[in-house]
């Protein structure tokens, strides 16, 4: 049977890829695209929509019947912190809305993405397991822990099959992050090939795990497509990535354009939000249930960031 799918949250980060890779898959017409904006450059099916609409959200599942929903609207880390109300309400108040509909209109299946930024200042820093205390310290952090368990509930009470990703930093060239933590990996890109040079508001030896764009949308459809018996976790997956700092990164770009520059900007308030996050990852559930493998090495990543952003 054709699924029909609805991206919520469609001009984002991740949404802007998704949608593309989504529609390679199901064809055009079968992926509706929803924000509260229209983007630049809409490609139909287009819906303007917002997640804490309800009213709004039932006309648009009552138009679509969707046997699939993504919901990836949400305010991100470094935001958050700036307007901590709105980032509960848009992350969780979104989220219940999401979920209800999706009950009422039997959705078959739902993902919903969480972050690294559910760990905090106690949680392991390396190789930080799927199961271990939990203490987030920021309104987005917090507002994914609590998603997470919701997604759970949903599941155990409604046999809802909601699919989640804990997804690190991401990094791609189609289109630009906002709000976040990470997105020093993205602008370092735009800036070293722009200017030779970028200040980073992270410290040189602040290492996070981050993730290219191609595996976390990869990621995101094998999840998808697994077999409803091979997934354990109802939370959300832990996924690694590639663990390395901005040092790191910067050493990468200077093969490929030697005379760049970087320095550190002192005091930013994202580097308390990265000092509590995890450096590194074990995602083994997620190898285990749906042999996740990632592809993507930090100079496989860069050299194809360069590559793509050049032209
Ligand atoms: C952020 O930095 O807030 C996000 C994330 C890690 O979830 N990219």
């Amino acid at each position: 049977m054709a699924e029909t799918i609805l991206v919520l949250g469609s001009n984002g980060q991740i949404g802007t890829e998704l949608v593309s890779a989504l529609r390679q898959v199901h064809g055009t017409n079968q992926v509706i695209a929803c924000d509260i904006k229209e983007p630049l450059n809409a490609s139909s099916p287009f819906e303007l929509s917002d997640v804490l609409d309800k009213d709004g959200l039932l006309q648009l599942f009552k138009k679509y019947q969707p046997t699939q929903v993504y919901l990836l609207a949400a305010l991100l880390s470094a935001i958050g912190e700036q307007k901590p109300k709105k980032a509960w309400e848009l992350n969780m108040d979104g989220l219940l809305n999401v979920l209800d509909l999706c009950v009422d209109f039997k959705v078959k299946r739902v993902f919903w993405p969480s972050s690294i930024a559910v760990f905090g200042p106690h949680s392991p820093r390396e190789n930080t397991p799927q199961y271990c205390v939990m203490d987030p310290n920021t309104v987005y952090g917090f507002s994914k822990l609590a998603g997470e368990r919701w997604c759970e509930y949903y599941f155990q009470k409604y046999g809802l099959d909601v699919r989640s990703i804990r997804y690190p930093g991401l990094i791609g060239w189609k289109a630009a992050p906002g709000g976040g933590t990470t997105d020093y990996a993205v602008h370092i890109f735009h800036e070293a090939l722009s200017k030779g040079s970028y200040a980073c508001f992270l410290s040189a030896q602040t290492a996070l795990p981050m993730m290219y764009m191609e595996d976390a949308i990869r990621a995101t459809l094998e999840l998808m497509d697994a077999q409803a018996e091979k997934i354990t976790v109802r939370s959300s997956y832990n996924l690694g990535g590639i663990s390395f700092t901005p040092e790191m990164l910067a050493a990468e770009i200077r093969k490929h354009i030697p005379e760049f520059t970087i320095s550190y900007v002192d005091k930013d308030p994202r580097q308390a939000i990265a000092d509590s996050w995890p450096k590194s990852i074990d995602d083994s559930f997620a190898q285990k249930d749906w042999s996740w493998k990632l592809k993507y090495d930090l100079a496989e990543m860069t050299s194809d960031m360069i590559k793509n952003i050049k032209k």
